[in-house]
């Protein structure tokens, strides 16, 4: 049995904002997402709400997205909590909890994910894993991948993103600007390895030398300064994980359900 190096990573399933309850058959999977506690998925928010259609499953323990196993877990989604600044004409605050309609239960394929409480991040490198597009295929990859890219300072993303003078889309839905406090850059400048769509809501991950084979999660996959595969000057930009810790333990670790 081949066992996930991210058992945290969670599939959004889609439904047509029609439907109030859908069946798990009618579900598109167009997003990833993280398991943070027994009942919450860490996702972005430009993720929940499309104009025609909404999260309304989180599927867990898969590897592949159609492929059901023993280990696959399959939870309605109850509730969304989006980061109560957070608009939706806007790239800022891409965040949101799912709750789930019950409790997931752990194992070996299903487990959740540390966050990043410190706003510093000290590793240059980072994780990455989606089901979203690769190359100039239209569709979601079957498999799970996961690649490593470099995390960008503050300095070098800031004259990236100022210097985004092309992408208009971006002055309009920055009016601030880029915001290093809401978010950071990430990807590789040599051969372009980046997140794409359907792979926004899914994690960013770094080990540290103290704990190696602990996952923690520093960012949301969230936007790309032109697209997807961009070199030097055209990260991925990611949530920053650590700026929303308040609001995060409000919402998800102080919900003790019963
Ligand atoms: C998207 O369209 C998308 N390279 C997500 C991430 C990135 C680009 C686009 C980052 O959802």
């Amino acid at each position: 049995k081949i066992r996930s190096k991210y058992p945290y990573m969670t599939l959004i399933g889609f439904c047509d904002n029609e439907k109030e309850r859908c069946d798990i058959s009618e579900a598109k999977w167009k997003c990833g997402g993280s398991l943070i506690t027994p009942w919450y998925v860490l996702c972005a928010a430009h993720c929940a709400v499309t104009p025609y259609d909404s999260a309304k499953w989180a599927r867990l323990g898969n590897l592949k997205i159609n492929d059901s196993t023993k280990s696959t877990v399959n939870k309605r989604i109850e509730r969304m909590m989006f980061y109560p600044q957070y608009q939706s004409t806007q790239l800022y605050h891409d965040i949101v909890l799912f709750k789930l309609e019950s409790e997931v239960e752990f194992n070996c394929d299903v487990l959740p994910v540390c966050l990043q409480t410190e706003r510093d991040i000290k590793q240059n490198k980072a994780n990455i894993a989606g089901w979203g597009r690769t190359g100039s295929s239209q569709h979601m990859n079957n498999h799970l991948l996961e690649a490593e890219v470099n995390i960008y300072n503050d300095t070098e993303c800031n004259k990236l993103m100022f210097e985004c003078v092309e992408c208009k889309k971006e002055a309009i839905r920055m009016p601030r600007g880029y915001q290093s406090d809401y978010m950071f850059c990430a990807g590789d400048p040599e051969n372009g390895t980046d997140t794409c769509q359907g792979d926004s809501g899914g994690p960013l991950v770094t080990r540290s030398a103290e704990y190696p084979h602990l996952d923690i999660q520093i960012g949301i996959t969230s936007f790309g300064k032109k697209g997807c595969g961009g070199k030097r000057d055209a990260p991925g930009v990611y949530t920053r994980v650590s700026n929303y810790i308040p609001w995060i333990e409000e919402v998800a670790f102080k919900d003790v359900s019963e």
